[in-house]
């Protein structure tokens, strides 16, 4: 099993979840902040088995567009997606 943990836009984050849901995959969304831009974003964990891992990263790409923003000093451009993949070595339900 996988622990993914993807760090996106906020304006794209309900749409997101919505299509995870729908494929019966479960999140927890958390309110996070850019260390950087220090503007809110969403940082989504996901648990997930091995061999579903494509499609969740596909539904990712599908609903996290790529943005410009202009900080004031300059244009800085903000994937839709950040994600990091991390092996789950146990997960239990109690
Ligand atoms: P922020 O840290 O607010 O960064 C927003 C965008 O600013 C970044 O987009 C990048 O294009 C730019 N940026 C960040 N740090 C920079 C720097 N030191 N110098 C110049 N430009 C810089 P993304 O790379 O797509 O990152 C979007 C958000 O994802 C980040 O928001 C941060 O919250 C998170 N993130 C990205 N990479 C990460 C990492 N390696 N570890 C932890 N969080 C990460």
């Amino acid at each position: 099993m996988k622990l993914v943990i993807a760090i996106v836009q906020d304006e794209n984050a309900p749409k997101l979840i919505k299509s995870l849901t729908a494929k019966e995959y479960r999140t927890t969304k958390l309110s996070s902040t850019g260390g950087f831009l220090k503007s809110g974003n969403t940082t989504l964990l996901i648990g997930v088995e091995d061999d579903k891992m494509d499609e969740v990263v596909d539904i990712i790409k599908a609903e996290c567009k790529y943005k410009k923003i202009d900080n004031g000093k300059e244009e800085v451009d903000v994937c839709g997606a950040n994600i990091f993949i991390l092996d789950a070595e146990d997960y239990r339900k109690i």
